[in-house]
């Protein structure tokens, strides 16, 4: 007992690994097949639908039929009733039956009940009287074949009409997979003259027949389903169309959720798996090498590939438009993990956008949990927004940027020198600070062109109020440098790398991690600001 419930959890986990593990084709797959039965299946339904319209409408045909075949022998009834009496002989009285009979279609026989109680038929060589009642019967096929037998109101009348030609209508209806029969009382009549019991059909449908007395019915028995297919072999073509509709269909629906290809699914599945995660990276100023900020850097364990690498699923999240999702889980990542940490007072917490991102009247509302958290410890967000990918006009983020402004947020133009803002660009969307491209720093020792344009762009950024960050310092030469030329905050791998929470806390706290260490030996003037910024963990 306990084994079979080991055994199923064990097949139970196997498939639920399955289940995540399923390639991007195998879900392409099954979707498409998915949509394609489910055209398949609406097309199936109309035309079982259909089928059974068709049924009912053959059963109001052939009702309609009776009512116009049978309007001529109701109509001579009362005629049969009232033929006068000329007993014993009944001469006379034959004479205007027979007439009755020759002139009425489908009519074979016709009886008159004499007020004596006597009978009188229209064929001499007839011997029965089927008087009586019910209003309406059937008579068996015998030697002349099956008939309607129609009685008159006080039974004493009746005439036979011939149901052969109802025979040859139902015969008629019978192909294409419906099948017709009459009812009359407990009794009915089918295609091959048959009588059987009532009800025996459970009824598809059932068109009564009107302006006739006796209580007549047309029941109709199809197999809808052999019609559906009769249907279906004329249809094939549409159903065809249907599939690729279907399919056509799905594409554009997974595209609607922004998956366009494996990676983009990857990534929605990396993000509902929590298989991204923060670093942080250290921003210090460049006389103490004190740190005043961090950048919170995604990275995406994937549990296959393992590490992948930033620049790569950044750009493969902006061109599927999976950006802002990816940006907003993080935020709330980060939001829960800083929690947890003393910050410093003025404390700056870098967070990458993507420009789109900021046009977003719902970038605020992702913003204001971690705002809120950041407020208790007198912290700021700083949001990065790359030059690569520069804020348009009219875009909505001119709005965006004052409600955020508003709670507190400064913005960052991040990247700056790889592209063409320029001082109007800088003031136009107000930005505090300019994080200057890694290839400035770079470049700084070979003293060549690029250098000094950037330098001559961000001394005058200095005058419009806005701060400068260099990132990419490596090297303690730079950072002299840097600190000597008047920059005041800066970020690289020579201060500390991107790291895990764990180990920017413990970088934070206590100094303890190599790069710190490295940074606190090689740098006198920073190891001072070391020891005077002791007080800050
Ligand atoms: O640290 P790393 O080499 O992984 O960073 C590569 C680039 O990816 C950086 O330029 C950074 O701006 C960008 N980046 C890292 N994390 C994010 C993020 O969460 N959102 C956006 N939009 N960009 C990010
Ligand atoms: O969003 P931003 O481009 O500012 O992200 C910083 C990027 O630069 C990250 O990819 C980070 O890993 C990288 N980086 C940070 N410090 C250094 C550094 O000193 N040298 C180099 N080459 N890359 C760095
Ligand atoms: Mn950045």
């Amino acid at each position: 007992m306990a084994e079979r419930a080991f055994m199923i959890k064990k097949f139970g986990r196997w498939l639920s690994g399955r289940a995540v593990r399923l390639r991007p084709g195998a879900v392409y797959g099954l979707a498409m097949a998915g949509s394609a039965l489910l055209a398949m299946g609406a097309l199936l339904l109309q035309q079982w639908w259909a089928a059974d319209a068709e049924l009912a409408a053959r059963a109001q045909w052939l009702a309609r039929q009776l009512v116009i075949q049978l309007a001529p022998a109701y109509a001579v009834l009362p005629r049969v009733a009232s033929v006068a009496a000329d007993a014993p002989g009944c001469l006379l009285a034959r004479a205007e039956l027979a007439s009755i009979v020759q002139k009425t279609p489908h009519v074979r026989y016709a009886v008159r009940r004499l007020p004596d109680g006597l009978w009188c038929g229209s064929d001499l060589a007839r011997k029965d009287a089927p008087l009586g009642e019910p209003r309406l019967q059937w008579i068996p096929a015998g030697e002349r074949g099956p008939a309607l037998l129609l009685r008159g109101e006080a039974g004493n009348a009746a005439l036979e009409v011939d149901a052969g030609w109802l025979q040859a209508l139902l015969s008629q209806a019978r192909q294409g997979g419906v099948e017709l029969q009459v009812r009359v009382g407990r009794e009915q009549f089918s295609a091959d003259g048959a009588l059987s019991p009532a009800r025996e059909w459970a009824d598809r449908a059932d068109a009564p027949v009107q302006s006739l007395a006796g209580g007549m019915a047309v029941v109709a028995r199809g197999d809808a389903w052999d019609l559906v297919w009769r249907n279906g072999e004329e249809h094939l073509g549409v159903l065809l169309l249907a599939l690729l509709v279907g399919a056509v269909l799905a594409s554009r629906l997974l595209r609607g959720a922004g998956v366009r290809n494996a990676s983009d699914w990857e990534i929605l599945e990396g993000i509902r798996l929590q298989e991204f995660f923060a670093h942080y990276q250290p921003v210090v100023t460049a006389a103490g090498g004190e740190c005043v900020g961090v950048e919170v850097l995604a990275r995406w364990r994937h549990p296959v590939q393992g590490n992948v690498r930033s620049d790569l699923f950044i750009q493969t999240a902006i061109d599927a438009g999976l950006i802002v999702p990816l940006t907003r889980y993080l935020l709330r990542r980060v939001t829960g993990e800083l929690r947890q940490v003393v910050l410093p007072p003025g404390f700056m917490v870098g967070v990458n956008v993507a420009s789109e991102h900021l046009a977003m009247p719902g970038l605020v509302d992702d913003c204001r949990e971690m705002l809120e958290m950041l407020k208790e410890k007198q912290a700021v967000l700083v949001l990065e927004v790359s030059e690569q990918t520069p804020l348009r006009e009219g875009s909505g983020a001119l709005e965006v940027i004052r409600s955020l402004r508003r709670l507190g947020v400064k913005l960052t133009l991040d990247d700056f020198g790889s592209g063409y803002a320029d001082k109007a660009y800088l003031q136009r969307w107000g930005f505090d600070y300019l994080k200057v491209e890694k290839g400035f720093v770079s470049a700084l020792g070979l003293d060549c062109l690029r250098g000094n344009v950037l330098d001559g762009r961000l001394m005058s950024s200095g005058l419009i109020g806005v701060q400068v960050i260099v990132k990419g310092v490596e090297t303690q030469g730079q950072q002299s440098y840097l600190n000597m030329k008047g920059f005041e905050l800066l970020q690289g791998f020579y201060f500390g790398k991107p790291m895990t929470l764990n180990h920017f806390r413990q970088w934070l706290y206590s100094g303890i991690i190599d790069d710190r260490q490295h940074f606190l030996r090689r740098s006198p003037a920073a190891g001072r600001a070391a020891g005077k910024d002791g007080g800050v963990s």
